[in-house]
């Protein structure tokens, strides 16, 4: 005799527990042992909620300075805090490549945006869907390939835009389709996360939603409703805005992303969006205008310095909006987990692809192992299991979370991921064994920002980097000089710590089967304006995500 829970229609609000319940009665009375259906229908859901370039310095359980996330500390006051969680190479493409496979970029193929994601390799998407779970992915994919292993997807075209995206929805069974929208892409995108957990899914599963914001992805476009918002407050500036990038090595100084030089006159709002509506653009110049006018009029007699101040104070406002839109929409979320019982069987993860820097070292943009952009955000609830308000020090790393994923799900983690669950350190324990030393790796130069091919690795007290087609070095102690403004390499006092890092950087590379010269796809031409990606080599060859280009959108970087 087997049960089958398809018999069971029931309304949404009937919660999975009670279902357990109906289940664990049912065998106890007709004395059977707990059948299958009652072990899978008690695996817990997964939401992982992913955004684009959003730092630990912009979200308040990590630093409140700046900003409220109120709805993001929600997740870290009933969860988990990761105070070191470091990505492989920091930038979006490769990031999230790691995230679905669990690999290094040298692995799973993926090292610099602008190629395309091989999605017939194995994924932990794919694996969870055979294991029964239903499979979503909402929001920004960017890997170019049609998303596979996923019963449901509906994701922005390429970049995407922050108004008006068009979008291409699809699944395992469903012919990919673009279709059109008007409105604010993070609202948009939040709507569809809705809409798929309250009409769209099995009730009868257990599901894996990825719900990936595109927000706060340069050029910062606010929401209209933020679009003053945080104007009368001064933000603070960082220490090392004025940072000249002595006492470092070479690429430091030589890159293209500082706020005094490298912000153009869209990143400022100084010129609008050429994708709004008339509507959306009589709301954006109310906002702007006036502002744009008393800065243009006032420019000829500012110094340099104060220009420097207007143009950080202007991209960082903006960049915070777009946070906040992000931060309502996990309310919103966290609301509907909470109204409709689902909370107590769903694991929900906060993180993003990478860091990024709010001017610190003067700068926008991310790529550089450096602290700001090595670490990303990860909060991590599941009611029952984690220590809500707990904090965990160890190094995590987005090459876990396919295997944690997989873990939380009770599937089989195959041997040849590179990461490793943190199922045990959620709950509570970290093992003798747990890594004390993490491997970077960043490929892409030539490319945005001209910030050159590096590799190291950092116990989280030290770090080394090498510029490894420069031949150049850089020691820093993270406790001394945790801003990273001064090269300790080749300084006496450091020698043991500069040799035993080089050992463990030597035996990471191998360990991680790093080949001696970076593979070729790393080095193919960048796709420039007007070019088509889909010519790059990979099975997404052909793929409709990887063809249509997105109005308003930005170049991939
Ligand atoms: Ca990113």
């Amino acid at each position: 005799m087997t049960f089958t829970m398809r018999v069971m229609k029931r309304p949404l609000a009937f919660s999975v527990s009670k279902a357990a319940l109906f289940l664990a009665a049912a065998a106890t009375i007709t004395g059977l042992a707990l059948p299958e259906a009652l072990a899978a229908e008690k695996r817990p859901n997964i939401i992982f909620i992913f955004t684009d370039d959003h730092c630990q310095q912009a979200l308040s359980a990590y630093d409140a300075t700046r900003m409220a996330t109120p709805n993001m500390d929600r997740i870290a006051r009933e969860g988990m805090l990761f105070q070191r969680c470091y990505v492989t190479n920091g930038i979006c493409g490769p990031s999230r490549a790691v995230i679905q496979t669990g690999k290094y970029s040298h692995i799973n193929g993926f090292m610099v945006n602008g190629q395309v994601f091989n999605g017939d390799q194995p994924t932990m998407a794919k694996m969870l869907h055979a294991a029964g779970y239903q499979t979503a992915v909402i929001g920004k994919w960017h890997l170019e390939s049609t998303p596979q292993g996923y019963d449901y997807f509906d994701v922005l075209i390429g970049q995407g835009p922050y108004y008006n995206p068009p979008m291409l929805t699809g699944g395992i069974e469903a012919q990919a389709t673009r279709r059109e929208h008007t409105g604010y892409t993070t609202d948009i995108i939040r709507d569809k996360a809705l809409a798929w957990l309250k009409e769209q899914r099995d009730p009868e599963k257990p599901f894996l939603l990825m719900f990936q914001h595109k927000a706060p992805h340069r050029d910062w476009q606010p929401a209209p409703k933020y679009l003053t918002w945080l104007e009368e407050t001064e933000i603070p500036e960082p220490a090392t805005l004025w940072d000249v990038y002595s006492n470092r090595a070479s690429p430091a100084a030589n890159q293209a992303m500082t706020i005094k030089d490298h912000l153009t006159d869209r990143d400022l709002k100084l010129t609008p969006p050429t994708n709004l509506t008339p509507e959306q653009l009589t709301v954006w110049n109310a906002a702007y205008e006036p502002l744009n006018k008393a800065f243009l009029e006032k420019r000829p007699t500012m110094t340099p310095e104060e220009v420097i101040k207007w143009k950080y104070q202007r991209y960082v406002k903006d960049y915070l909006r777009c946070v906040k839109s992000v931060d309502d929409s996990i309310g919103d979320l966290l609301d509907y987990l909470e109204a409709s019982g689902l909370k107590d069987n769903t694991v929900v993860i906060y993180s993003s692809d990478q860091g990024w820097y709010l001017g610190e070292h003067g700068w926008y943009d991310k790529r550089w192992m450096y602290e700001e952009s090595l670490k990303t955000p990860l909060l991590v609830s599941w009611p029952g299991v984690v220590k809500p308000g707990s904090v965990n020090g160890d190094i995590v790393s987005n090459l876990d979370f396919a295997q944690t994923f997989l873990d939380i799900a009770g599937v089989e983690q195959p041997a040849d991921m590179q990461g490793r669950s943190l199922v045990p350190l959620l709950k509570g324990t970290t093992p003798a064994d747990w890594r004390k030393s993490f491997y970077y790796h960043y490929y892409e130069f030539p490319g945005a920002h001209n910030v050159a091919r590096h590799y190291g690795v950092t116990d989280g007290r030290h770090k080394l980097i090498h510029y490894y087609e420069l031949g150049e070095w850089e020691l820093f102690d993270l406790v001394k000089d945790p801003n990273e403004m001064s090269n300790v390499h080749d300084l006496p006092g450091y020698a043991d710590i500069q040799k035993a890092l080089g050992v463990e950087l030597t035996r990471l590379r191998a360990h991680y089967k790093l080949p001696a010269e970076d593979p070729v796809e790393s080095r193919r031409p960048q796709p420039g304006p007007g070019k088509e990606k889909g010519k790059a080599k990979g099975k997404g060859k052909g793929n409709p995500a990887g063809k249509a280009k997105a109005a308003g959108a930005v170049p991939a970087q």
